[in-house]
């Protein structure tokens, strides 16, 4: 079986600016190779995997969905890479079983009937705009069973819940080391950016008066300057946007990582990334860390919003089990897990159409 894996049009692979889309990507298609599949990847030009050979293609980078409104008209930029990713999908179809759709974007879902070949869509984000709903609802029922998703509350989010595929998430548990003793410090992963609450995790920091280190990409530069300019005296380090081999080894030093979304997070790599270091996770009760995080085993879930919650977690965080975090991950989002999970979605896709 030969798959063509299409990435987001937000950034290059590996530059951090795809976020959670890119782990996913890169995870599943170690996956797909470990089961034989044969797998291509279309990505923006400067994109970079070990092991994968990627198609890059040039062209503008599409805006971010969660940057843009409700009722937002749909935006393509001039020279679009995403126009010409799929451009190069429609030209080599025939050559794959299975085309794979990473992207949160109008116009895949808008050229799925007008291809020859089957089309997965995993969607990487819950509900952002009318006209993202409304193409995907089309997909939905000129196609079912091909639009994937990572958790319920993300399926949720959208008119056709009950019309698509929950896959989790899946990771390579063998890139972590479990890590017995920490240090004081705790940890904030993620692209740094409005919707990600960082300023919430600052503050209960402060209150707590424990070190935060804080890694990801920094995508929103004002929103950054302004925490920086909010909080002087806040006992923060900014650790940069470290590959996952580094990141893990800084992360599993930590006590705990705290996960502070303000909009509804579809899922949460960096949750499953920290318990499989044995760190444990105080996320707000909301999207898919309150479906990850298991309250008083693998961490603590806060009423969202709440700073107040976050600190009385950080308090309480030496009743979780270090070890019970990295079994739970083991169980659930282990690749192989994951990779069932899709080869079977795969499967039906196929020979559905
Ligand atoms: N925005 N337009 C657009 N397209 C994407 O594929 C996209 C995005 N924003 C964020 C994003 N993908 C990924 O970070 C998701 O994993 C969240």
């Amino acid at each position: 079986m030969k798959l063509l894996f299409l990435s987001t049009p937000v950034g290059p692979l590996g530059s951090g600016l795809g976020g959670g889309v890119e782990l996913t990507l890169l995870n599943l298609a170690m996956a797909m190779l470990g089961r034989g599949y044969e797998l291509h990847v279309v990505a923006p030009a400067g994109s970079v995997a070990a092991q994968l050979s990627i198609l890059e293609v040039g062209g503008n980078l599409q805006l971010t969905a969660q940057t843009q409104q409700r009722t937002d008209p749909i935006v393509l930029p001039p020279d679009s890479v995403l126009a010409a990713m799929w451009d190069l999908a429609r030209q080599k179809q025939t050559q794959y079983d299975l085309l794979v759709n990473f992207a949160y974007d109008w116009l895949p879902f808008y050229l799925t009937p007008f291809f020859k070949r089957p089309i997965a869509h995993l969607v990487s984000m819950g509900s952002l705009t009318d006209a993202m709903d409304a193409v995907i609802t089309q997909v939905v029922e000129q196609f079912p069973g091909t639009i994937g998703m990572h958790s319920r509350a993300q399926a949720e989010t959208f008119p056709f819940a009950d019309r698509c595929r929950c896959l989790g998430n899946g990771f390579d548990l063998s890139a972590y080391q479990f890590c017995a003793q920490p240090s004081e410090a705790f940890a904030w992963v993620g692209r740094i950016a409005p919707e990600k609450g960082l300023e919430d995790a600052v503050l209960a920091a402060k209150r707590a008066a424990v070190p935060l280190q804080i890694f990801g990409v920094i995508q929103d530069e004002a929103y950054w300057q302004q925490i920086n300019q909010d909080h002087p005296d806040a006992p923060i380090t900014y650790q940069g946007f470290l590959p996952t081999v580094k990141l893990q080894q800084a992360l599993g030093q930590c006590r705990a990582l705290l996960m502070t979304p303000h909009w509804l997070e579809a899922f949460g790599n960096v949750a499953i990334e920290a318990m499989a270091c044995g760190v444990p996770v105080i996320a707000y009760r909301r999207g898919g860390p309150a479906e990850i995080v298991q309250d008083g085993k693998t961490g603590w879930l806060v009423e969202p919003d709440h700073i107040a919650g976050l600190v009385t977690a950080i308090e309480r965080i030496d009743q979780i089990d270090r070890l019970a975090c990295r079994r739970h991950v083991e169980a659930v989002y282990s690749l192989a897990a994951m990779g069932d999970r899709v080869d079977a979605w795969f499967q039906d896709v196929i020979h559905h159409y």
